[in-house]
């Protein structure tokens, strides 16, 4: 006779924290997010590899690539770069984030001489940016000819068809540096010539980075950023059950600093298999996750198995359509209580602690702090970094307002068949995840910082001091449907409501 779980499986709308004691030490700017990534023997040494942040994110072509990986690592948490790429391309990315110094910009608004006003003005809409270098050949890092600021032009005197060539400011009038000049030496050139824009160039001519003014400042700011020994920015990496025995030394190679098996689910063969290939080829040296998985019995496979870390979640991220589709899931908050539970049990038993990472299905930011106080050690999220200036995806405008493209690996769109691949032809017979937009949110330092302030204020709530508290004294209650009603505003009329 099949098995039937006592009780239903909940998500995390259904939870509220209620608040414990607070003394006056307990306050936002005191409160510790570093949470660890990789297994550890807790309480004998330091976890080699830990998080400022409890956030990474999701191994996806919609989310992960190397700016958001750069943007995210500053704020002190980690990109996984998505494996649904060729090998080559992904393992590019990543030795791109590790090569990335800080405050040199691969320019990303680039145009060839026969581009016209009208591009100048698509392409400041599609980045953001206002500066656009003009290249022999129109990438980052074609010979350069000119650049066109806002200060170029004037839309109500020139015509869109203007060649750019009319009005960029031809490299002869530029101050430029070569690609070897300091940080240091670039911000003095940037201070002495009263400019916005620095461009470095190779000895042939050829732009290698941007270094601009708006950013001297906030090579000050990032007090969170996660360095390596090197003083690189921290990346990790998506890779399949299929072609890991290439993909792997390729990454590894690259200099990845972790890898996840990305996989919709995670209890399986195919898993422990690639899992001991790795550590038949590299030991304990590279750093492994696997998943996802929702259970117990999961959860101690996997271990078992040798990930290094272990993320949860099945059907429940925004995109992802496999509830519907095949029927198997676990509401996201019954599905950590029960794993983290299981984590517990694994550390009092062996001595190894193996973080564990709540997966999809963050739709408010209180979800994540009560992510963190069910047990999860970090959050992996895909809508909430799809909506950001520094995700790969388009910025559009729709209905009047600016979004930005968002879609699933299991969508027609990613074809990432090897994420949901059991055995059998190499394809996706079905989509289990859908196309969609997001609103767009700005940037990314600016939304993870706001958003972090809220989880620092409820922990404060909490009596908490670090995510360990938080996990030893939360205090969590089941809401009824009618006390959420009760927890937006009601009973009252909106002044911005569209219908006033
Ligand atoms: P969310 O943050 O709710 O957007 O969820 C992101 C998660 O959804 C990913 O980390 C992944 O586990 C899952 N995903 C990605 N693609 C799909 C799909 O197409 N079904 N699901």
């Amino acid at each position: 006779m099949a098995y039937y779980f006592s009780e239903p499986s909940r998500t995390f709308g259904e939870y509220l924290l209620v608040p414990g004691y607070s003394s006056s030490e307990c306050v936002p700017d005191r409160v510790s997010l570093k949470t660890p990534l990789v297994k550890y023997r807790k309480g004998q040494e330091e976890c080699p590899l830990s998080m400022n942040i409890p956030m990474v994110s999701a191994i996806m072509q919609s989310v992960s690539g190397e700016k958001l990986a750069i943007a995210l690592a500053k704020q002190g948490g980690i990109s996984f770069i998505y494996g649904s790429q060729s090998i080559q391309s992904e393992a590019d990315m990543v030795r791109r984030v590790k090569a990335y110094k800080k405050g040199f910009v691969t320019s990303d608004s680039n145009l060839p001489p026969e581009a016209t006003l009208g591009d100048v003005l698509d392409l400041k809409v599609r980045t953001g940016h206002s500066t656009v270098a003009i290249t022999d050949d129109g990438t980052a890092h074609g010979k350069l000819l000119g650049l066109v600021a806002s200060r170029d032009y004037r839309l109500s005197r020139m015509s869109p068809d203007l060649k750019v060539t009319e009005f960029m400011t031809p490299l002869e009038k530029l101050v430029t540096a070569p690609a070897t000049t300091s940080l240091h030496d670039c911000n003095d050139i940037i201070w002495d010539n009263k400019i916005n824009t620095l461009p470095l160039l190779d000895e042939q001519g050829h732009l290698q980075y941007m270094v601009f003014r708006k950013d001297y400042d906030s090579h000050k700011e990032n007090v969170n950023e996660l360095l390596d020994a090197n003083k690189s920015y921290v990346v990790g990496a998506g890779i399949n059950t299929r072609d890991y025995a290439e993909r792997v030394p390729a990454l590894v190679e690259a200099g990845v600093d972790v890898l996840c098996i990305d996989s919709s689910e995670g209890f399986s063969e195919w898993q422990s298999r690639t899992l001991s290939w790795i550590r038949e080829h590299y030991g304990d040296k590279v750093k492994v996750g696997a998943g996802n998985v929702v259970d117990r019995e999961g959860f101690l496979f996997l271990a078992k198995a040798g990930a290094d870390f272990v993320k949860i979640g099945i059907g429940g991220g925004s995109i992802c359509i496999t509830r519907e589709t095949k029927g198997i899931g676990r509401g996201q908050a019954t599905a950590v209580i029960e794993v983290a539970k299981a984590r517990d049990e694994y550390y009092e038993q062996t001595g190894i602690y193996i973080p564990i990472c709540s997966d999809g299905g963050i739709v408010h930011d209180y979800h994540i702090t009560l992510a963190l106080a069910m047990g999860a050690d970090f959050v992996m999220l895909g809508r909430y970094f799809a909506r950001f200036d520094e995700s790969p995806t388009n910025k559009l405008r729709v209905g009047g307002n600016y979004v930005k493209e968002y879609w699933g690996e299991g969508s027609n769109r990613a074809r990432n068949w090897q994420r949901y691949d059991l055995g059998g032809a190499q394809k996706l017979s079905f989509e289990e995840g859908v196309d969609s937009y997001v609103p767009y949110a700005g940037p990314l330092a600016d939304g993870v910082q706001t958003t972090l302030y809220k989880v620092r204020s409820t922990m404060c709530n909490c009596g908490a001091l670090s995510i360990e508290e938080l996990q030893q004294k939360a205090r969590l209650t089941v809401v009824s449907s009618t006390s959420i009603v009760e927890g937006g505003s009601h009973d009252v009329i909106l002044k911005n409501s569209p219908n006033n």
